[in-house]
């Protein structure tokens, strides 16, 4: 299909990458600047993770009354979520409600990936290529790419020779997948293995789980929403955001003794880590304040945790390899779960660890450990992702001297605040490495980077300015800031995803901003108050928005 049938412009004032939360909220807000803005999204419709990962059983871990938008009061109030922690089909859907009421769709192109973005320097632009041919040139690049959203290929040798099905978590195929009969595989544990298991055995005719680490997990206790805290909620809603967003996850902290677990009786620490594990969320981590830094407290948690799950599991053999020890707890991310540990209860379900018997291969048959070779129909891959960094570097993105993102990055991100690198003039990365993004609630990380990215460009718009560049020892300080506080944690005890610990060759480097969401935004407001302190701008020629929109109706350069 040519650039012109599909209404891709020449030249726009923003390129939006990706048609998720964060892609979709940015179009509404450039909008409202009056800003052109283009964008180009993968997939052949919006949702971004949530159109990707519809796995069975894929669920947020973020309570939905929380993981909404905020921007518009209306949209709070109309929408109506059927669960306490909604499912994929149901996010996916308020996402498309959310394109269809703003009409966002219609500055997108789908089905269409960029596979590369090169700075004009004499320009101060943005030139940007699709897998579909498009080349659109941009003052302003925005990535809304996600964090996990790059599946890693599977890792595991013999794959082109198993006779039988595999598919991915990640990315799982939009047609239902018969498991009914089937032999079933499923290798990994990590939230989506966790959230998969429960349901694929209750169809699978046999399902083998091939655990490597195992994982921390507490039950969700979904169900509806408690109709007395929804109405006080919807009472004062967007107040209850504004709260959100000065908290550290970004959600509030509803059980929570704001002492350290050592501070108190046994007694008193048994009874709130059973109440933080009778209403689920992440309070068996919040309920006191220094689970992610105190060692003794930490593993008064993950002991705690370990009574459960021998508590659950009828065979105490396959309880102790389903004891998580090799990691601090919560500093890989725990898991909410509905019936996980249970699942290892039921005859048709085995676990394998292969820890102790390593996968070799995969075979025609299915996959061979070094104990016994196990025969599949289907081959299910929970096995993560290249995260935060491995979308960015799908774009290959050059900056200033033709310099590759994935080289200025060899030895670990460098970004100041998470939205911007230096070297990389004009480009907004919301989410970006040394943020909290996942950390917190994501609807309000999203929302927070893409107001401060949109008031930063009205700003340059305001004052002439045609670049901005992150100040390059702003952003090493910045680093050394985030990686001081992540040191200060248990955090970097763990080969997790958030250390780039799981992807062979990644450079192990804390990918977030520990500190808080409040923290952090309160941080990012001085900066702005400050001038955008730790930033280089530069005035010029600067074509107007409404030039840039002309130029871009009529295909001109
Ligand atoms: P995770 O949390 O990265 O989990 C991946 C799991 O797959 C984990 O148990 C890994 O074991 C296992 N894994 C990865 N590679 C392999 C290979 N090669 N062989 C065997 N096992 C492997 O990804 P998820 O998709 O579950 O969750 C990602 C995030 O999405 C989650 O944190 C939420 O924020 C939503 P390992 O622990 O590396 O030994």
């Amino acid at each position: 299909m040519d650039q012109q049938a599909r209404d891709v412009p020449l030249l726009v004032d923003v390129v939006v990458i990706g048609a998720g939360f964060a892609g979709l909220y940015a179009h509404f807000k450039l909008r409202s600047l009056g800003l052109s803005a283009f964008g180009f999204e993968a997939a052949p419709e919006v949702g971004g993770t949530w159109f990707w990962n519809r796995y069975p059983g894929a669920r947020c871990d973020v309570e939905s009354l929380d993981y909404s938008y905020s921007f518009s009061p209306d949209l709070l109030q109309e929408w109506r979520w059927s669960e306490r922690f909604a499912t994929q089909p149901e996010i996916l859907q308020y996402a498309n409600h959310v394109a269809d009421r703003f009409e966002l769709r219609r500055d997108y192109a789908f089905d269409t990936k960029v596979i590369a973005a090169n700075f004009d320097e004499a320009a101060n632009q943005w030139v940007v290529r699709t897998d579909r041919g498009d080349q659109v040139r941009c003052r302003y690049l925005l990535s809304a790419v996600g964090g996990l959203s790059l599946p890693k290929a599977p890792e595991i040798e013999g794959l082109n020779d198993f006779a039988g099905r595999w598919v991915q978590t990640g990315c799982w195929p939009r047609e239902p997948v018969d498991l009914v009969g089937k032999r079933v595989a499923v290798i990994g544990t990590g939230s989506s293995g966790i959230q998969c298991i429960p349901l694929l055995a209750q169809d699978a005719a046999h399902l083998t789980v091939f655990q490597r680490t195992p994982n921390f997990s507490v039950p969700a206790h979904n169900g509806t929403i408690d109709p007395d805290y929804e109405a006080r909620v919807r009472a004062d809603y967007v107040e209850h955001c504004k709260r959100n967003r000065y908290t550290k996850g970004g959600v509030p902290q509803r059980i929570n003794t704001g002492k350290s677990a050592m501070s108190v009786s046994e007694e008193e620490r048994l009874a709130k880590f059973e109440q933080a594990w009778g209403f689920g969320t992440f309070a068996l981590q919040s309920v006191f304040n220094d689970t992610s830094v105190n060692p003794q407290s930490n593993a008064a948690a993950a002991a705690f945790v370990h009574d459960k799950i021998r508590g659950i599991v009828k065979d105490p053999a396959i309880a102790e390899k389903l004891l998580p020890r090799t990691f601090p707890f919560g500093t890989k991310r725990m898991c909410l779960d509905t019936g996980y540990y249970a699942t290892f209860n039921r005859d048709n379900v085995e676990l394998v660890d292969i820890r102790e018997t390593p996968i070799e291969r995969i075979t025609k048959a299915g996959i061979l450990t070094t104990e016994q070779e196990y025969p599949f129909d289907l081959i299910v891959f929970a096995t993560g992702f290249d995260a935060v960094t491995g979308p960015l570097f799908a774009l290959n993105i050059t900056g200033v001297g033709g310099v590759r993102l994935q080289d200025a990055w060899k030895d670990g991100p460098q970004s100041y605040l998470g939205l911007t690198v230096s070297g990389f003039p004009n480009l907004f990365t919301v989410n970006g490495p040394s943020s909290p993004s996942v950390l917190a609630n994501m609807l309000q990380t999203i929302e927070h980077h893409v107001e401060w990215i949109v008031d930063c460009i009205a700003c340059m718009e305001t004052n002439g300015f045609v670049r901005i560049d992150a100040d390059e020892a702003a952003q090493v300080a910045w680093a050394h800031e985030v990686a001081d506080m992540a040191e200060k944690t248990l955090y970097t005890k763990a080969n997790s995803w958030y250390m780039g610990a799981n992807v062979p060759g990644k450079p192990r480097v804390f990918l977030m901003y520990i500190g808080g969401l409040d923290r952090y935004v309160e941080r990012c407001d001085k900066i702005v108050s400050e001038g955008y302190a730790g930033f280089n701008f530069t005035a010029g020629e600067t074509n107007s928005a409404a030039q840039v929109g002309v130029a871009a109706m009529t295909g001109a350069t």
